[in-house]
């Protein structure tokens, strides 16, 4: 690094050095990555200020005199909380703790859920490190804080430019008494299709050690047999699986047989026999209706004897009177999410919760002034993501219909916008509907909702009807998704697959209709390791970064590729990484624990012949010049 540096001075360059030049240039010795990432850092944001982000273009801007979020002090040193129950006795203690409580238990899912459903998925990690310690002082008495998993992990890399599992390294120092809890797809671990087996264990057990807590575990087509890899990986690791229900259909309705309350009492039997700690009732889409989850929280209660973990959407507008009804009946604990990053196709509020049970037996406990303030830290914070809010603005009453999952009805009403299909979308909800009667009414929930959603926008877009689709004289191309779901890839549904949709889309091929994971070859971990190592020019590959390339290859060499590029970008204030910054404006990112670069931009500059933009900052002090390409 010396010689490096030495071979580039300007000085050295220019032959103009002597005997001392050494000696009297310190420059020279500062190869440690600080200058270098200052560089890469001044190099983004001159980008970004110069030709915007690829992905706030033409999109609702911030309020321009919106400032940077400020979390609430915390008060004190943290008290002990479920995670300090956790390491001192076990999962089994906290399941035990969790029966013994009164009151009603709640995970805040704003940092995972929360901004999936109602912001797809951009919050940036800065955003909610900066207030994990109000957290673990000031709310030490919350369930869980759901922060990790489902879709922020492939988004974190692939449009955030930062690393899932530093974000939770960050969040798990700062918030050392609370528990961390993640969502986990099964044998489909973080991403959108079956992994082998020894991929999924060796993923779990680094979520573990990296910092989680709660690993909430399900199907996507509510197949036990398929958890059970990922379940018992959880329990190896000592801490705590949620085996968890997808529920579906509404068990009230006599239409929707399949469906009904035995069917779901016999699914958590078979989960809590797997060993799961905590039953999870995930109301993906938030169709649970009140009188459905007292029915469905009463039997469950009576029939298990570990605690039940409640969550639901409040997409229809009634999600809370769900939480509230299940209250009543004993559920131990429910999800939910703060003011700012609740209601529509988010989970109901923490606060209105708490509220509506205070002076009740199931009484949270909790702090309204606290929740206020935290509340009040992330109103401001969802209006720097002024670019990803989706046009639903509405509860709506729809959901019975389609059953999309929150995070995927505003995704899939985006992405028939992009198709043209905006006016269109009463047909694409009930084509939706369709198609899962026609694949034999399934569980819709990542990625099997992606399935049902492909195989709809394909019928719209090609003006078929199911009758068509399932005519066995006429041809249907149908999208590979629909092929892979139907070769058992991603497992069974209860029942099988319907046998006539089995035969239209795989002709003469066989179906596997055994656990996909059974027929998938284990991957060799170390032989990887070093393939990744190679492809990363030699550099050291360490277990985190070696699971990030297992579950997403190319999405995981794509973001190391531009981290090599542009640096820690992770600590950038969110106005800065979408928006660049202002003449005149100052900005003080903390590259490394204590090191705080301050930046200032003193103007862009003209465009050359080149077609490179000047822009000319102050780092530290000192003046630095950075040519970008002007892509405009
Ligand atoms: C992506 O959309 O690929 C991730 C965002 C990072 C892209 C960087 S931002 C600066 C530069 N300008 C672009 O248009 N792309 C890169
Ligand atoms: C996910 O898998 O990301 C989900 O949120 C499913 O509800
Ligand atoms: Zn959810």
């Amino acid at each position: 690094a010396f010689v490096e540096n030495l071979l580039k001075h300007p000085t050295f360059l220019n032959n103009q050095y002597t005997t001392t030049f050494i000696d009297d240039t310190p420059a020279l010795f500062e190869f440690t990555k600080r200058r270098d990432r200052g560089t890469k850092v001044l190099t983004y944001i001159a980008d970004i200020t110069v030709n915007g982000h690829p992905e706030t273009a033409g999109r609702t801007t911030p309020p321009a005199d919106l400032k940077d979020p400020k979390p609430p002090a915390p008060r004190g040193e943290p008290t002990p909380g479920t995670r300090n129950l956790l390491e001192e006795k076990g999962p089994k203690a906290v399941a035990d703790w969790m029966l013994a409580q009164k009151r009603l238990l709640l995970t805040d899912t704003t940092m995972r859920d929360g901004h999936q459903s109602l912001l797809a998925t951009r919050m940036r990690s800065i955003d909610m490190i900066k207030v994990a310690p109000a957290y673990a002082a000031n709310l030490p008495q919350l369930f869980s804080v759901e922060c990790w998993g489902g879709a922020t992990f492939d988004v974190a890399y692939r449009f955030l430019q930062e690393c899932p599992w530093q974000r939770l390294r960050d969040l798990r120092a700062k918030m050392p008494n609370v528990m961390t809890q993640m969502l986990l797809r099964a044998s489909n671990g973080v991403g959108y299709t079956n992994y082998p087996d020894n991929v999924v264990q060796e993923f779990v057990r680094q979520a573990a050690v990296s910092g989680i807590d709660v690993f909430r575990v399900f199907d996507s087509l509510n197949w036990v047999e398929n958890m059970r890899v990922a379940m018992d990986a959880v329990i190896e690791s000592g801490k705590i699986c949620e085996g968890t229900i997808c529920y579906t259909g509404d068990i009230l309705d006599p239409d929707r047989a399949k469906y009904d309350l035995k069917y779901y009492v016999g699914m958590a039997r078979e989960l809590q026999q797997a060993g799961a700690h905590v039953l999870g009732l995930k109301d993906m889409a938030g169709v649970l209706k009140p009188q459905a989850a007292r029915a469905l929280v009463k039997a469950l209660k009576d029939e298990l004897d570990i605690p039940v973990h409640f969550h639901t959407h409040d997409t229809s507008g009634i999600g809370g009177a769900s939480i509230l009804a299940a209250a009543e009946m004993g559920v131990d604990a429910a999800d939910v999410a703060m003011d700012a990053f609740s209601g529509n196709t988010s989970q109901p509020t923490l606060g209105s919760v708490v509220e509506a049970l205070r002076w009740s037996d199931r009484d949270t406990g909790l702090d309204m002034a606290e929740i206020r303030q935290i509340s009040d830290y992330w109103e401001n914070v969802r209006q720097h993501y002024a670019a990803f809010e989706s046009a639903q603005q509405a509860p709506s009453s729809e959901v019975y219909l389609h059953e999309m999952p929150g995070g995927q009805f505003t995704n899939l009403k985006a992405q028939a916008r992009s198709l043209g299909l905006e006016e269109r979308w009463p047909e694409i909800a009930r084509t939706y509907a369709d198609v899962n009667q026609m694949f034999g009414d399934i569980v819709k929930v990542t990625p099997s909702s992606k399935v049902v959603g492909d195989m709809a926008l394909m019928m719209v877009s090609q003006g078929l009807t199911r009758a068509e689709v399932e005519d066995p004289e006429k041809d249907v191309a149908f999208p590979d998704s629909v092929v892979d779901m139907m070769r058992g890839n991603l497992g069974q549904p209860p029942g099988g697959f319907p046998e006539p949709i089995v035969r239209k889309v795989l002709k003469d091929e066989k179906p596997n209709t055994e656990r996909p994971g059974k027929h998938l070859e284990p991957v060799d971990l170390e032989a990887t390791r070093a393939e990744l190592s190679e492809q990363l020019e030699g550099r050291t590959v360490d277990d985190e970064d070696l699971n990030g390339y297992l579950m997403y290859p190319k999405v995981f060499l794509d973001y190391m590729g531009r981290h090599r590029m542009y640096g820690p970008v992770r600590t950038l204030p969110t106005r800065t990484f979408f928006y660049g910054m202002e003449p005149g404006e100052e900005i003080s990112p903390e590259i490394d624990p204590g090191k705080i670069l301050e930046i200032r931009l003193q103007a862009v500059g003209e465009t050359d012949e080149n077609g490179e933009a000047k822009v000319f900052f102050e780092l530290n002090g000192q003046p630095r010049i950075i040519r970008v390409p002007n892509r405009k």
